[in-house]
């Protein structure tokens, strides 16, 4: 999969980008990704990428020139079809399933604003819009990174193990069950549960899907409405919604 991205702050994108499992896929090649800076796409002496806004009012708008110049080098230079991303907060939330419908595209062009935005003409080169949240942040890069780590993961090969991918907290629509690990105990209190380093394997899987379906439970409900439980989950549900009602904390008192 191929993923450029288009900025004015190239060495934010790229220092995020050389971390972790995303990093590790760009060196192998399992993911190629490219930082533009969309001053290269500039043509004047000074490299000016924004301008105050027509009608007047605060703040400086991007250049509709540069951005358009940028994705049409981008085609040509990678040919074949494009799809073009830019972050907005008038976009439609990413979400897993956003994830997983980008990660079937070949190319992927992520447009970061900066300012008050991008002058509403580049929509005619424009996919689609899509945003990380409802709050504010001051620039399309970060959401950009949030789209390529979410996308990256789904791409075959980028994480080792396919498995795990599939068993992730929101591919399943359950939250995670509690992660321990060495030492059993902490100053005298602080307790690994028992069932963890008990080896009974059968005990340990069904104590992390009741982990996991109470934590849902408690604080995501939602989700369920949408999650692929097993005939095991399920039976946890119902037994958890059959006592206490969720609202009057149906676990034991840390969700
Ligand atoms: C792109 C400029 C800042 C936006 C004035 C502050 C996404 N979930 C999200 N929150 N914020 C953004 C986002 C913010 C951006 C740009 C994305 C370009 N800004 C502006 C309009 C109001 N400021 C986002 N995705």
């Amino acid at each position: 999969m191929t993923i450029d991205i288009v900025t004015i702050f190239p060495a934010m994108v790229e220092g995020a980008l050389a971390a972790g499992i995303v990093g590790r896929a760009i060196d192998r090649g399992t993911l190629d990704v490219a930082v533009h800076d969309l001053r290269d796409y500039t043509t004047d002496r000074h490299r000016v990428v924004d301008d105050v806004p027509y009608g007047g009012g605060p703040g400086m708008v991007l250049k509709p020139e540069p951005v358009l110049r940028a994705v049409d080098a981008i085609a040509g230079r990678r040919g074949g079809a494009l799809h073009v991303v830019l972050m907005s907060p008038q976009g439609r939330s990413f979400s897993q399933a956003v994830a997983e419908r980008l990660s079937r595209t070949a190319h992927l062009v992520l447009l970061c604003g900066r300012y008050e935005g991008v002058d509403e003409r580049v929509m005619s080169r424009v996919d689609e819009e899509v945003s990380i949240g409802d709050y504010v942040l001051s620039g399309g890069e970060l959401p950009a990174l949030v789209v390529v780590d979410g996308v990256a993961r789904l791409v075959p090969g980028v994480v080792g193990d396919e498995e795990s991918v599939r068993a992730d907290s929101f591919s399943r629509g359950l939250l995670d069950f509690p992660h321990y690990t060495r030492p059993a105990e902490i100053a005298g209190s602080l307790k690994v549960p028992d069932v963890l380093v008990s080896g009974n394997h059968a005990e340990i899987r069904r104590w992390r899907k009741r982990e996991a379906v109470s934590r849902t439970l408690a604080r995501r409900p939602d989700l369920l409405a949408h999650a692929a439980l097993d005939d095991e989950e399920r039976e946890i549900l119902r037994e958890l919604q059959g006592g206490t009602r969720a609202d009057e904390g149906a676990s034991d008192g840390r969700d």
